[in-house]
């Protein structure tokens, strides 16, 4: 053996690259994110349509950085959001080198929509089965699996439950002969690329989206007016502005006597001071913004687009 092939195998080449997470709306994609990294960096509710943004997870390793990307659940939406946060999510299967495709239950309409864009193009796909917690047997795992087969001819399969963290490790170690060699893109202790008014933000709408129904959770745009220290209370007072698009939806989240968009207010100040680690003083505003989805300018003052 020679000796610079002996040296090649005693150190392990550094590998690095970018994963993106994509699927139809609901099917796990940013628990698993957060579960792969070990840290909430994307917001996730029962409703669908959560993710609205390209959001980067970052997991650092001694031999091995992978940076996730969580996309927006993928469907053909009609008005102009929908159609910006769809585009996000194909725009992301390009400049990656893997796709893990999430899916739950068989094959539906929305997925096939989704593997027609992953023909165009080269990536490899992982085909990842979530919710298996909630099969009751391997044979409806193999059902699931049967019902893809000759859809795509996709690299691997692998059924996890992102909630319970089942097969989570085997699915991390299976990605990194995936990644090319390279540097460490980012330092180890950064989790996300999101600043902290992003993730307030988020974490606001998040809580809009546990209290609310139908169509309100999907009028709604959060935005931070203010940020300031205040030094005499120690404290960090946020001022944020949530977007709706008609009067009664702004009845809806204020609620009886205001009590629904005070436990809003609590159960995300709460989340925000323990994630920072400060103490915050947040104040919610709500305003109208008539048709703010289908606007093009609105759509980019409240942070949606590339
Ligand atoms: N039973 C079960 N539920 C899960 C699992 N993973 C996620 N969920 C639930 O599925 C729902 C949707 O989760 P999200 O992570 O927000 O889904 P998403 O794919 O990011 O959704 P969009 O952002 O709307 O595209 C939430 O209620 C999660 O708790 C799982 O492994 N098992
Ligand atoms: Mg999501």
């Amino acid at each position: 053996m020679h000796l610079c092939s002996m040296k090649n195998l005693m150190n392990k080449p550094y590998r690095s690259g970018f994963i993106a997470i994509v699927g139809r709306p609901n099917v796990g994609k940013s628990t698993l994110i957060n579960q792969l990294i070990g840290e909430k960096i994307a917001i996730m509710s029962p409703k669908p349509q959560t993710t609205r943004h390209r959001i980067t997870g970052i997991l650092t390793k001694k031999d091995y950085q992978m940076i996730f990307v969580d996309t927006p659940g993928m469907h053909k939406g009609k008005d102009l959001l929908n159609q910006t946060i769809d585009q996000i999510a194909v725009s992301s299967l390009s400049d990656v080198d893997l796709v893990l495709f999430v899916v739950d239950h068989k094959k539906g309409s929305a997925e096939e929509h989704i593997i027609e864009y992953f023909k165009g193009q080269k990536t490899p796909v992982f085909l990842v089965i979530n919710k298996i917690d909630e099969l009751s047997s391997k044979s409806e795992i193999d059902e699931i699996i049967m019902s893809y087969l000759g859809s795509y001819d996709f690299e691997g399969y692998y059924p996890i439950s992102a909630k319970n963290q089942t097969y989570l490790n085997r699915l991390e170690e299976s990605l990194v002969p995936y990644l090319p060699e390279g540097p460490q893109f980012y330092p180890t202790k950064m989790r996300s690329d999101q600043s902290e008014e992003q993730l307030m933000t988020e974490f606001i709408r998040e809580r809009i989206l546990f209290h609310t129904e139908q169509e309100v959770p999907h009028a709604v745009a959060v935005i931070i007016e203010s940020m300031e220290e205040n030094k005499e209370l120690k404290t960090l007072d946020v001022s944020a502005l949530i977007i709706v698009e008609r009067a009664t939806q702004k009845q809806i989240l204020i609620g009886k006597n205001g009590e629904k968009i005070k436990k809003i207010g609590t159960e995300a100040r709460l989340e925000i001071n323990e994630r920072f680690s400060k103490k915050v003083h947040l104040t919610l505003w709500i305003k109208i913004k008539k048709d703010w989805r289908n606007r093009p300018s609105d759509l980019k003052a409240f942070g949606y687009g590339e």
